[in-house]
């Protein structure tokens, strides 16, 4: 077993409290929920937990363009009318909503990012964990598909201070695309990403044939999916690329993104894959005996997203967790919980008062029904229970 200090885990509370707006698939709260169940499985106990840095925006504007970050330093829900040139130009909107400590929440995510890839550095750890990290869309200038600052491009920067080779694998459902661009025509980065590709699905680039330029030519691996790809097929291509891969580059650290909409069941995502599934490229990935650092992506299905990343950081710390993750009771609570809330928050963006109201009205009728079944049903088996233990005391 590994010591704990092997293992920084980075985690910041403030995270999971952001919200992207009414009907938008991206929670931040998964990310509460996924810590919630890692302390339920008492996996704290195995690593080093950390609270990131905020990143300063000079650390940010490493990779994206000084005015990008400033843009993003300055705009708030509130002075939005005032910037729709600058909008438009830094592509922020539907899918990149302008919300509340937006820009907090990047510093804290990209933090994470780069705190773990400095930890790697100094070889204070084997393997680092972000779960907020992994928006791999977010360009230069412009934000994409929900991410607005590419921690991986920053943590990415950070590793090649120390490192000749970098590996980035990417088994989000969608096309890692920023970062692959970011190093499109260097040697001393090789992306490899995993997607859905075809039917317009987003962002509409990684085919096969995108293969690197210049320098990079031949160090952008691009594996274009179908819908419905199943375990073992995911895991048999997985494993055939990335053992090749890592055999001939000789990287000498890997970052691996592990966007959870590549599980069945995903919102957005169109795969088929199991929890297993997902985990077993994990593993794989982690019996290479590289310094790794691990982030989350996209999954918008919460309750898959929290379950997926305990059940992963479980494999990285080499701690078996029950198959299937039957979960505590209260993290189904903290799940109804959130869910009630977002149903609210979304509800309140979208209806009148008096709608709001009704609403109210309609579901404390269906709660106080509920509890007058439970009621009905709990006496009759209460009634039956005292009258098996009547019976039992009368043999
Ligand atoms: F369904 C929605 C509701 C509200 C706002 C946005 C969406 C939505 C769903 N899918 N947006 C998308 C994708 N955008 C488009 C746009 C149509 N335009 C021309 C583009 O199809 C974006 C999907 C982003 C996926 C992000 C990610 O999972 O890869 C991720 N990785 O790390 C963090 C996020
Ligand atoms: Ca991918």
């Amino acid at each position: 077993m590994r010591s704990k200090d092997r293992i920084s885990y980075f985690y910041d509370g403030d995270v999971g409290s952001v919200y992207f707006g009414p009907n938008h698939p991206m929670k931040p709260h998964r990310l509460c929920m996924t810590h919630h169940l890692v302390l339920s499985y008492e996996l704290h106990k195995k690593m080093e937990i950390y609270r990131p840095h905020k990143a300063y925006p000079v650390e940010l504007a490493q990779f994206h363009s000084a005015d990008y970050v400033e843009f993003l330093h300055r705009i708030t829900p509130d002075t939005l009318h005032l910037f729709s040139h600058e909008l438009a130009r830094y592509n922020l909107g539907e899918d990149c909503p302008v919300f509340e400590n937006l820009f907090e929440f990047c510093q804290i995510y990209a933090g994470g990012t780069i705190d773990a890839a400095r930890r790697l550095n100094n070889q204070l750890c084997d393997i680092a964990i972000n779960w907020a990290g992994g928006l791999h869309h977010a360009k230069k200038c412009e934000a994409s598909g929900f991410c607005y600052i590419n921690d991986l491009v920053l943590g990415i920067l950070e590793l090649l201070k120390y490192h000749a080779r970098v590996l980035y694998i990417d088994i989000d459902v969608h096309h890692g695309d920023g970062v692959e661009e970011a190093f499109y025509f260097t040697d001393r980065v090789m992306t490899v990403s995993f997607h859905k590709y075809g039917d317009k699905f987003f962002p509409g680039t990684g085919d096969v044939k995108e293969i690197g330029e210049r320098e990079g030519k031949f160090y952008a691996i691009n594996v274009p999916l179908k819908d419905g790809i199943d375990d073992t097929s995911f895991t048999r291509l997985f494993k055939t690329i990335i053992a090749k891969v890592v055999e001939t580059y000789s990287p000498g650290v890997i970052v691996l993104q592990c966007g959870a909409d590549s599980l069945a069941g995903d919102r957005l995502g169109c795969f088929n894959l199991s929890i297993d599934g997902h985990a077993e490229c994990v593993k794989f990935v982690k019996k290479f005996n590289l310094p790794l650092l691990v982030t989350g992506g996209g999954g918008y299905t919460k309750e898959n997203v929290a379950r997926c990343w305990t059940f992963e950081t479980g494999v990285l710390l080499d701690t078996e967790l029950p198959n299937g993750m039957a979960a505590p009771f209260c993290f189904y609570l903290v799940c109804k919980i959130s869910d009630t809330v977002d149903f609210f928050l979304d509800l309140a963006k979208k209806v009148s008062r008096s709608q709001m109201l009704t609403t109210i009205y309609i579901l404390a009728s269906v709660a106080i029904y509920v509890v007058y079944l439970c009621e009905l049903h709990l006496g009759s088996i209460n009634s039956n229970f005292d009258k098996w233990r009547g019976d039992d005391r009368n043999n």
